[in-house]
């Protein structure tokens, strides 16, 4: 039987209805939701039960799991689940990353030389208020831009820092082990990437990280990334949504970006998240180079 699904706010997310994530999907029911998400980035399913395992193992189904450089994230349970989470422990450490600050713009890894695009946040404590999370479709935001734009950007590649994601974070999150540094220095990406499926064009962007454009002096670049991003995240490409306890929602990195409101520091949120390898046959994965040193 195919698999029932409803749009959500303008229609790029989608609802998948009845589907029991911590059985075991047949191949056939993966394919169909591989095709609703070259279409519909965020795919949002309700009211789930999942163990880490579980959660693993559904997102594996899309690609090999990343354990991100940011270990200190990770679950002491299972290595790939990152706890996004403002929770403390015992001795007052966070038991995971991103506290209850606001987070900008940004894709996931977009720092990384050859980023894990597929992402899945599965929510399992929530506060009464704030901490909703918005995404942007950045396949719609290509089309929508004018044609000047879209020029000053044909073959331009972007160049991509961990140091500002981290200049962006609150307390210990700004620190990282010289091991993650050594493994994020600044990446260049094309900003512009054909989707394999849909063969739509789509902006890859992170606010969070950007510094500039290659071969562009850094203010004629900051000033066009300005622009790209005010043309980008106009309301009209924007999801938002309202998490429940139980919500799991899958995510392509690769033609989205979001960010999240802050919330009260007193009030609980714990979500757990996995970040997968896509392929580049079925998702755009951006391949990258090193930027030159200065
Ligand atoms: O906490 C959230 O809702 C979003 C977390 C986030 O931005 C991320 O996992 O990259």
């Amino acid at each position: 039987m195919p698999l029932e699904s409803r749009p959500l706010g303008r229609g790029f997310a989608r609802e998948i209805v009845g589907l029991r994530l911590w059985e075991s999907q047949d191949e056939g029911t993966i394919d169909e939701l591989r095709a609703l998400w070259a279409a519909h980035p965020v795919l949002v399913f309700r009211r789930q039960a999942l163990s880490e395992d579980e959660l693993a193992a559904f997102s594996a189904r899309f690609g090999p799991l990343e354990r991100t450089v940011r270990t200190d994230w990770a679950s002491p349970a299972r290595s790939e689940v990152t706890l996004i989470s403002n929770l403390k422990d015992a001795q007052a450490n966070p038991i995971g990353g991103l506290g209850d600050g606001e987070l900008q713009w940004h894709s996931d890894q977009s720092y990384m030389m050859q980023p894990a695009t597929g992402a899945m946040l599965y929510a399992l404590e929530l506060p009464p208020e704030g901490g909703r999370t918005y995404w942007v479709d950045l396949a719609a935001a290509y089309a929508g831009l004018p044609d000047r734009l879209k020029r000053a950007i044909d073959g331009k590649r972007g160049i991509f820092s961990y140091v500002k994601r981290l200049a962006g974070y609150q307390g210990v999150d700004r620190v990282i082990s010289e091991e993650a540094k050594r493994q994020t220095p600044p990446v260049l990406h094309p900003l512009a990437h054909t989707h394999p499926v849909t063969g739509k064009k789509a902006l890859y962007l992170d606010w969070t990280t950007t510094i500039g454009i290659e071969g562009m002096d850094e203010a004629s670049g900051q000033a066009l990334l300005d622009e790209i991003y005010e043309a980008a995240t106009r309301p009209e490409f924007v999801y938002r949504h309202d998490w429940q306890i139980g919500d799991a929602l899958l995510w392509d990195n690769g033609f989205t970006m979001h960010r999240r409101e802050p919330f009260d520091p007193a009030a609980r949120r714990l979500l757990k998240r996995t970040t997968m390898f896509l392929s580049c046959d079925r998702h755009i994965v951006p391949e990258g180079i090193l930027a030159a040193a200065d």
